[in-house]
């Protein structure tokens, strides 16, 4: 399996800003803005304009930051939301319209036939005025596949240049996602986006999916950030393409990655999780004897991402019962302790014994080392 060529359309500015802690100012959205362009995404998606006043405003204030990135809004599918976009000087509008039962119910209430008939209407004036544009079936999963394919079908005969597909309630698996793309895939020749929730913990796998089937554009957002849950997380979604294949995300300036995550996390008032994709505290740190000997060998034994590929170190973490010498006897290099193995050895099995008794620290570690080389001293004196 292989990825072709593929975009990422950071969404931090418009389902991020559905995150429950998001009141981004316009200072915070240009700062993400300008942050999020630095890394590299291709495209930014900012919230609709007529969400309110201020949306306006910044929608219109990240359209005109000169990015790299292209800049879209995230319209309903009605003339006078895409209007609206319009004014505000972004380069495409993505536009949404729910094709689930429950969403036709109890949504916008229209049938099929009235939503083809409104999506000609939208689209085709859009078009008429040089946007890019996208179009999306909310809830792709719940909603009856031969609906969504003649939709997709029609609005790729208008000309659009993406259409879109949304697990809006995380439902959806990664077979699932790769045979709807294939489906999709077969009856337009447009580009095709997915976007997935994280309710079911899928968001990445979804994503991934989606490429792999033929997706050529997958949203994101920073932490994942996004209504409930959240949707697929930038950093996550970068180590998922890592993994596979560094030149995947050679286009991108990794390093940046820490930034967006600390900045956002500060931002939206949350800690950036202990055991996030790269950036969690804990995401390059290795403890039992056994991987701390192999890492200090050659560290792609245990890990596929390499830390400073993302401006950041890996740490082995040696006071506790599980170490082992080898990395003992790295930390005593690093002091610059002259130990014999023999005594390395042994120190090793007085440290494992400490930490049963209690929580020790690098401090216990490295007094237990220093006190080592004493007493190895000492003994030498009195033997001679
Ligand atoms: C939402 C809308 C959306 C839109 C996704 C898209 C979703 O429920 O707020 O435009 O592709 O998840 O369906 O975020
Ligand atoms: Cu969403």
């Amino acid at each position: 399996m292989s990825i072709g060529p593929f975009y990422i359309i950071e969404s931090t500015l418009r389902e991020g800003e559905q995150f429950v802690g998001a009141n981004f100012t316009t200072d915070q959205k240009v700062r993400i803005a300008q942050a999020l362009d630095a890394f590299g995404v291709e495209y930014i998606e900012v919230t609709s304009p007529v969400a309110s006043p201020q949306s306006m405003h910044d929608c219109k204030t990240i359209a005109g930051l000169g990015l790299n990135a292209k800049v879209l809004t995230h319209v309903r599918c009605t003339l006078s939301d895409a209007e609206a976009a319009i004014a505000t000087g972004v380069d495409g509008i993505d536009l949404l319209i729910g094709t689930s039962s429950m969403l036709r119910k109890f949504s916008h209430g229209m049938d099929i036939p009235a939503i083809l008939d409104r999506a000609r209407d939208v689209v085709t004036h859009i078009l008429d005025r040089g946007f890019e544009v996208r179009f999306s079936t909310e809830d792709s999963f719940r909603s009856n596949l031969d609906d969504i394919l003649e939709i997709y079908q029609a609005v790729a005969e208008l000309g659009v240049n993406r259409v879109g597909i949304a697990d809006t309630v995380g439902v959806a698996t990664p077979l699932q996602v790769y045979e709807l793309v294939r489906k999709v895939r077969e009856r337009v020749s447009c580009d095709i986006e997915f976007h997935g929730h994280n309710d079911s913990g899928c968001a990445i796998a979804n994503a991934f999916c989606a490429l792999e089937a033929g997706a050529t554009h997958v949203d994101t957002s920073i932490l994942g950030i996004g209504e409930r849950n959240g949707i697929a997380p930038l950093g996550g979604m970068v180590a998922r393409l890592y993994a596979m294949d560094r030149d995947l995300v050679a286009k991108y300036n990794l390093p940046v990655i820490r930034d967006l995550d600390a900045t956002v996390a500060e931002i939206v008032g949350v800690d950036i999780p202990f055991n996030n994709y790269i950036t969690g505290i804990t995401a390059f740190t290795h403890k039992a004897g056994v991987h701390a000997k192999a890492v200090l060998n050659n560290p792609e034994t245990y890990e596929i991402l390499a830390p400073q590929d993302f401006g950041l170190e890996r740490y082995i973490s040696i006071a506790h019962r599980l170490t082992g010498w080898n990395a003992i006897k790295d930390r005593a290099e690093q002091l610059r302790l002259d130990i014999p193995e023999e005594e390395l050895r042994a120190a090793t099995q007085h440290i494992k014994a400490l930490a049963d008794e209690k929580p020790i620290g690098l401090d216990d570690v490295d007094a237990i080392l220093r006190r080592w080389t004493g007493d190895h001293h000492e003994q030498e004196v009195t033997h001679v």
